[in-house]
Formats: C-alpha cells, sequence, structure tokens
C-alpha cells in the first residue's frame, strides 16, 4: 500500500514532489514512466489523461493524485511529517501557494519551451518563442532577486511547497538562461535551494541522467560529477 510516484529522473516537475517526499522522509516507490514510447504513454494516459508526469498514486486511498501543486498539498495533509510544506497561517499558505505558482509559471515554464525547442526539428524551431521565453525568465529573475533581498526560504521561515518548486525550476532555468551577476540574493537563493538536503539528494540522484539533457554541454561540471 506504498505511495507509487509515476515519474522521470530527469523531469523538473517530478523533481519538485520528489523534493517534498524527501522532506519528510516519506516512504514511496518510483515507477519510471517512458513518454518517448507510445505504448507507454497510452497506457499512462489511461491513469490520467494529460499524461503529464509526475503522478502520485496513493492505493491506500485509492486515489490518484495529479499536479505538483495538489500532490505536495495531499502529502502534506495526508502524510504530514517533521517539515510541513504548507505554513500554518491562512495569509501565509496564500503566499505559499503564490510563490509555488510563480516559480511553476514564470520559470519552469518559459525554461520547459526553451528545452523543448532545442528538441524540435531545425525546420520546426520557433525563435520568437524561444526570446519571449527568455524575457519572461528575465522578469522572473528580477522579481525573485527583490523578493530574497532580506529572507532565506521564499515564503516564511521555513522551506516550504514554493521552494519545492522553485529548485528544480531555477535548476534547470540556471543552465539555459544563466543568472545575471547583477542579482546576488537570486544566485546566494539558489545555492541554499541546492544545498538544501532534500534537493541535493534530488539532483544527486538525477546525475546519471543529465547526459540526457537537451542542453548538457552547459551544464556545470559540479552537477556533472
Ligand atoms: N502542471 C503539471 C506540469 C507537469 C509537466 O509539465 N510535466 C512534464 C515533465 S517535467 C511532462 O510531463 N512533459 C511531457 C509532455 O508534456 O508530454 C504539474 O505541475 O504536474
Amino acid at each position: 500500500m506504498t505511495l507509487k510516484l509515476h515519474s522521470h529522473p530527469l523531469s523538473s516537475y517530478c523533481h519538485k514532489v520528489l523534493i517534498a517526499l524527501y522532506e519528510n522522509d516519506t516512504p514511496f516507490i518510483a515507477e519510471i514512466v517512458n513518454l518517448g514510447d507510445a505504448n507507454a504513454k497510452a497506457q499512462f494516459a489511461a491513469l490520467w489523461p494529460t499524461a503529464k508526469i509526475p503522478l502520485l498514486e496513493d492505493p491506500a486511498h485509492n486515489r490518484m493524485v495529479p499536479e505538483t501543486s495538489v500532490m505536495i498539498e495531499y502529502l502534506d495533509r495526508n502524510y504530514p511529517g517533521r517539515n510541513p510544506l504548507l505554513p500554518a497561517g491562512v495569509d501565509s499558505r496564500l503566499d505559499a501557494r503564490l510563490w509555488d505558482r510563480v516559480f511553476d509559471q514564470y520559470v519552469m515554464t518559459p525554461m520547459q519551451q526553451i528545452v523543448a525547442n532545442r528538441l524540435r526539428p531545425d525546420s520546426e524551431r520557433d525563435p520568437r518563442g524561444v526570446d519571449e521565453a527568455k524575457s519572461t525568465l528575465a522578469m522572473a529573475y528580477e522579481m525573485i532577486d527583490r523578493r530574497m533581498a532580506n529572507r532565506t526560504w521564499a515564503v516564511g521561515d521555513a522551506f516550504s511547497i514554493a521552494d519545492c518548486a522553485a529548485a528544480p525550476a531555477l535548476f534547470y532555468s540556471s543552465i539555459v538562461a544563466p543568472f545575471p551577476s547583477t542579482h546576488a540574493h537570486l544566485g546566494a537563493y539558489f545555492e541554499r535551494l541546492i544545498a538544501r538536503p532534500s534537493v541535493a539528494r534530488t539532483i544527486n540522484e538525477a546525475k546519471p541522467y543529465f547526459q540526457y539533457f537537451p542542453f548538457k554541454e552547459l551544464m556545470p561540471a559540479r552537477f556533472l560529477n
């Protein structure tokens, strides 16, 4: 009756949920989904039609939980541990959800657009889309730099769902669109994130797969060894 995370070791959204699971040593098994295989994808889509990874299966409650932000709230409520990932106060919970959305929509999404563009044949590439994604990232980097000027984590004093979203989004975005040297608070926040044991473990476990990342030539050596 163990939780099962349908996932892939290279996927940034899967990293977001792995970080949440490792924060509280929540027992689970990972099942690799190969979305590149049409049959595997069709079988997976039968579980949840978007066929996006990850998908959390909870046999104990006979429940499939899609969407990473919902998964982390679900884990927080049903499998609580030493590190609550949603703050207790109503206003701070709203803030945590807000910053979770900011990292997903304004860092993860444009980062994914840039990566997806690289995977396409030359004739289907979209330079304007890549420029727009880079502008969105520049806006988000500025916003996060200001936010992190006088705080350790994205919301309140404790590591939260917002930091679970931030870590993989900034990990991959920092490779495809490096942080400007002027954004010292953003850079320092990123270093704190990757030093967090749950994040370090997630990155470490993904290392054998980074050779398949479409921008592997830009990946810093410290993430490859
Ligand atoms: N909003 C979704 C996004 C999940 C998502 O975009 N997952 C990516 C992997 S990081 C995926 O499944 N991509 C494959 C595809 O779009 O076909 C969530 O938070 O769970």
